[in-house]
């Protein structure tokens, strides 16, 4: 590492369309929390930045399938995720929106610098345009079938089942997600970022210049840089974005991936005046955690503009996590196969630290990993609860009982009690060489090691027997433990913040700053403790239990829906349901409605009256199979007319994947008018 005076952090925006889950967490929200909370703890100058990503297709497809503004989706969630982020503990120093006027302007203003100054090539193409709604269709607004795979609803910009990056053209039987449309070709000017010029500066730059990056960032850009790197557009033809700021291109925005990173940048703005020394001056580290997918935009393409632009300064590192999965399976969001932080908060109150302690143990640092319930459990009661709860409590208990709460003064110590303090000093070192190199997982358990020592010692020095011959040796034994209780909220403070809070306050001390790890006297003689509790709670089977049920519930619902079954709608209450007014009655007359193929005209007998109602089942049920049937009616839906017939009311019927309609009749006969409840 090279001398810096500060490190500006940032972490991927989330894209503002949905929850944020334990996937996003693990790969980028937890460690560069930790990672802040370190640095600011060892009095270094730090920001960590953060913010939603409002902009994409995925937002304006979601928009348009809830019959919602793009604005009311990024409002929703960019709401939710920063209130879930604040509550879980992510220290964020700004979190900010590239829906914000400073960001508007901003990447308006980064997008002008390189375009004025020659970086960008124009160029026309033809692209895939949709004729009946007049949009073209970029990225996921188009579907197709994969030309690696076969898979027959790969997006314009990505094979969701080989993974493949693809481009909308290279799509066999493409058809436009707006109207299932076969698309046409038609030509569109777009401004390009010539990313192969940029290729041998990258080389240099990554390849040789950047051994250091974790071996899967490293990897992953020198694959891209051998496979030759290709100009890029940096705007699209979409009504959702940052405009193009330029008079010839009406319609057009940045292209997501150029507006995103550089809310970074805005972010930083909108946080304090002084942006620029955390950008621009050369003293200042800059860091960006993110997950596998984002590697190339941040290794290559958002440099490749930073470089253009001239005057930023250009990442130190990216620490990029590979994936979580959960319990063996692929988070989505589309399978709502995910654990989402919002839900987790509500269902594990006060456990915000045991979510963030599991993902870091078992982080995907190095490979993919998995995230299981079963292990969840096991890490808080045998770890969390077992190992340092277990250890801190007898040290505050003990003290407690034989000193009244405060803490003894130390004799002279023993070959055993030198050894206990001075292991904590070497864990220090452990820790911060895991820290430095981005080895979260590696930290915690160094850190952990502080409380193991610490139950070693108590197992071995057993005051609670010692107590019964030697009160001198006792004092000594437990000033020992509160030294290294005391230690572990320093270790433990960036991993566990809530929990060493609890703490501080049980040792009824304030905070101590990193550089003070593995002092022997953080605890003076006679100090008062407070009362104390319990640290960590057992976390009981039945808990387990249900959150795997929910799993399993998901996964059901997943494979009824890829049997063609929609998914359950959102609740209704009892007096929604009560407010339509379904009747039995029985079918007295029945035609075919001329010059249709699926209407019949329906007399029916509704018990309270005698009504006309246009149904749509001719290809289901002939006239004379209707005649006579006793049918299920919704007789208060407001009339319509049907083909110049007014229809008064609604037969209800279960239809099944295919399409096939049977009517729903009561199971016996029942006078009309009867209410089906
Ligand atoms: N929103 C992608 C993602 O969440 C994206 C990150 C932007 S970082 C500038 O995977
Ligand atoms: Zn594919």
């Amino acid at each position: 590492m090279t001398d810096f005076k500060r490190t500006l952090i940032t972490s991927a925006l989330p894209y503002a369309n949905g929850p944020v889950h334990i996937g996003h967490l693990a790969g980028v929200y937890v460690p560069a929390d930790i990672y802040a909370r370190y640095l600011r703890l060892k009095g270094e100058e730090v920001l960590f930045i953060g913010g939603s990503d409002e902009h994409g297709v995925p937002i304006t497809l979601k928009a348009r399938n809830e019959m919602i503004t793009p604005q009311d989706v990024v409002d929703k969630y960019h709401a939710l995720i920063k209130d879930s982020f604040a509550r879980l503990g992510i220290s964020f120093d700004v979190y900010s929106r590239t829906s914000a006027p400073i960001h508007y302007e901003t990447a308006s203003a980064f997008f002008m610098k390189l375009y004025r100054e020659g970086k960008f090539v124009e160029k026309t193409s033809e692209q895939y345009y949709d004729e009946e709604t007049h949009h073209f269709l970029a990225d996921r607004y188009i579907v197709g079938t994969c030309p690696k795979c076969g898979f027959e609803k790969a997006y314009g910009d990505q094979c969701e089942s080989c993974g493949t990056s693809l481009s909308p053209t290279e799509l066999v039987n493409p058809r436009s997600v707006l109207s299932g449309n076969t698309p046409v070709l038609k030509e569109t000017k777009h401004w390009y970022l010539p990313l192969d010029h940029y290729e041998p500066w990258l080389r240099e730059w990554i390849l040789e210049g950047h051994t250091e990056w974790k071996a899967n960032v490293y990897g992953q850009c020198k694959s891209w840089i051998d496979s030759g790197l290709q100009p890029r557009a940096v705007t699209r033809d979409l009504d959702w974005g940052v405009p193009v700021p330029l008079e010839d291109a009406p319609g057009k925005v940045l292209y997501v991936w150029f507006d995103a990173p550089i809310g970074y940048i805005s972010a930083t703005r909108e946080l304090t005046p002084e942006w620029e020394k955390w950008w621009k001056d050369r003293d200042t580290r800059m860091l960006h955690f993110i997950g596998k997918d984002n590697i190339v935009f941040h290794c290559i393409i958002f440099p490749a503009m930073l470089k253009a632009e001239g005057s930023y300064n250009l990442p130190d590192n990216v620490p990029a996590n590979e994936f979580l999965n959960l319990e063996g399976d692929k988070i989505s969001t589309s399978r709502n196969w995910a654990v989402w932080l919002h839900e987790y908060l509500e269902r594990f109150p006060g456990k915000e630290d045991v979510l963030k302690y599991v993902l870091t143990a078992n982080a995907p640092e190095t490979k993919d990993n998995d995230f299981t319930w079963k292990d969840f459990q096991t890490r808080n009661n045998s770890e969390l609860v077992a190992i340092l709860g277990n250890f801190v409590n007898r040290a505050l208990v003990l003290t407690e009982k034989y000193f009244r709460a405060e803490v003894p003064v130390a004799g002279e110590l023993t070959v055993s009690d030198r050894q206990a303090l001075e292991g904590v000093s070497a864990l220090r070192g452990e820790i911060e060489k895991s820290l430095d190199n981005f080895r979260f997982r590696e930290a915690l358990k160094n850190a952990m090691d502080i409380a193991r020592l610490g139950n070693k010692y108590l197992a071995d020095e057993e005051p609670w027997k010692v107590v019964k011959t030697d009160q001198e040796r006792v004092k000594t034994i437990l000033n020992v433990s509160l030294q290294i209780t005391a230690n572990l909220t320093i270790a433990l403070e960036p991993f566990l913040p809530f929990s060493m809070e609890k703490l501080r306050g049980f040792l009824n001390i304030r905070g101590f700053g990193w550089n003070e790890l593995g002092r022997t006297n953080l605890l003076s003689a006679g100090h008062r403790l407070n009362p104390s509790a319990l640290l960590f709670e057992k976390i009981e089977d039945h808990q387990i239990e249900r959150e795997i049920k929910k799993l399993l519930d998901v996964k059901k619902a997943n494979e009824a829906t890829m049997a063609g079954l929609s998914p359950a709608k959102d609740p209704v209450n009892i007096d929604q349901f009560g407010a339509m007014d379904i009747r039995t009655g029985t079918v007295i007359a029945a035609e075919k409605v001329a010059k249709t193929q699926k209407l019949l005209k329906l007399t029916i007998d509704t018990g309270i009256d005698t009504r006309t109602v246009v149904s749509g089942i001719a290809e289901h049920y002939t006239p004379e199979e209707m005649t006579g049937k006793q049918v299920c009616i919704l007789v208060n839906l407001e009339p319509r007319p049907l083909k110049g017939i007014e229809s008064r009311g609604m037969i209800l019927c279960a239809q099944d994947p295919s399409g096939k309609l049977v009517l729903v009749s009561p199971e016996s006969l029942v006078k009309n008018g009867s209410e089906v409840k």
